[in-house]
């Protein structure tokens, strides 16, 4: 496999006007204490995470989707529930992120903006618990005795990357390189090839998706907590595998190295532990917050959809007094 490493200067003059405003916003974040402004939380070290309403979706593939399980992954579509919001990080976790929480970074391709890559599962597991021992507090303030840093669930990555999408890709059903960082001599839905860069670029070089997160499709692999295995079909309500069924855990969403397909939002990967050189390079992670009350997020701060989830809970309250009325008669 060959990398491309001056393929960055190229993509450099491309998207300065994004850097520009990009740098902006990490000048002032170094300095600005955690705050939330209503979707959005930006912590100590300048990562910043966006809301997730709680919701339900169609997790997985139809049948008619082109490379579906090609790799004979299981992405037997149901009807999946998130039944809590959670926050997301906007970002893939970057190298400047992982050195500020004083990992050390043994990324393939260096930049201070670009996704941390060659990241076990161990490792991200190990970032998770230095973020939650350093940065706890701050997130307990914030979000209620109990929140914490994690690795997303497949179905909260899955939720979170179709962002009420449900077509392939988030933004719509092709794919060639021009709307994430994937292999674009190997397009998808399209005959028409598109870049190759040959290496992860900046993190939010390319659009976010409806719900304001950046390169889940592409750049790097994503790990989740899951164990791979054949989805529960029962299992529909914030659904996870961590009873180790399988032996491998799950990667979601592409990265530069892999072809188009392997980048839709239904596709499984897996892999063991630990990974090694270039396809490292590949790997990376996305953090999430998970919060530690049910509902001290609309309460303490307000919140620009806090009409939509009072109206949703008053519609949960009318359902449950519905059904206690019955079990009386
Ligand atoms: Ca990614």
């Amino acid at each position: 496999m060959k990398f491309f490493k001056n393929a960055f200067l190229k993509a450099a003059a491309t998207c300065c006007a994004v850097a520009l405003i990009y740098l902006a916003n990490v000048a002032s974040a170094q300095d600005a204490a955690p705050r939330v402004a209503g979707n959005a939380w930006r912590n100590s070290i300048g990562m910043e995470f966006r809301r997730i309403p709680a919701g339900t979706f169609k997790m997985g593939s139809p049948v008619t989707e082109v490379d579906r399980e090609r790799w004979g992954s299981d992405e037997t579509q149901r009807d999946v529930t998130i039944s809590r919001e959670f926050y997301m990080s906007v970002y893939e976790t970057r190298q400047r992120d992982w050195e500020a929480a004083g990992g050390k970074n043994l990324s393939f391709f260096r930049g201070a903006d670009r996704p941390v890559d060659s990241v076990s599962f161990k490792n991200a597991q190990r970032f998770v618990e230095v973020m939650n021992k350093k940065y706890g507090e701050e997130l307990e303030a914030t979000f209620g005795e109990g929140a914490r840093y994690d690795l997303p669930t497949e179905a909260q990555w899955e939720y979170a990357c179709r962002a009420g999408s449900e077509t392939a890709f988030s933004f719509g059903a092709s794919l060639n390189g021009v709307e994430a960082n994937v292999s674009g001599s190997k397009p998808y839905g399209t005959n028409r090839p598109g870049p190759q860069i040959d290496e992860t670029t900046k993190v939010g070089k390319y659009k976010p998706n409806a719900w304001g997160l950046y390169d889940m499709h592409g750049n790097v692999w994503e790990w989740c907590v899951d164990w791979y295995a054949a989805y529960d079909e029962k299992d529909t309500v914030d659904p996870v595998n961590l009873a180790g069924r399988g032996s491998n855990r799950v990667l979601r969403g592409g990265a530069w190295a892999y072809d188009a397909w392997s980048a839709r939002a239904a596709n499984r990967v897996n892999d063991s532990d630990v990974v090694f050189g270039t396809e490292g390079a590949s790997v990376g992670i996305r953090l999430i917050i998970v919060p530690g009350d049910e509902k001290p997020l609309v309460e303490k701060y307000g919140d620009a959809h806090a009409e939509e989830i009072a109206k949703r809970q008053r519609e949960e309250f009318e359902k449950s007094r519905e059904k206690q009325i019955k079990g009386v008669r």
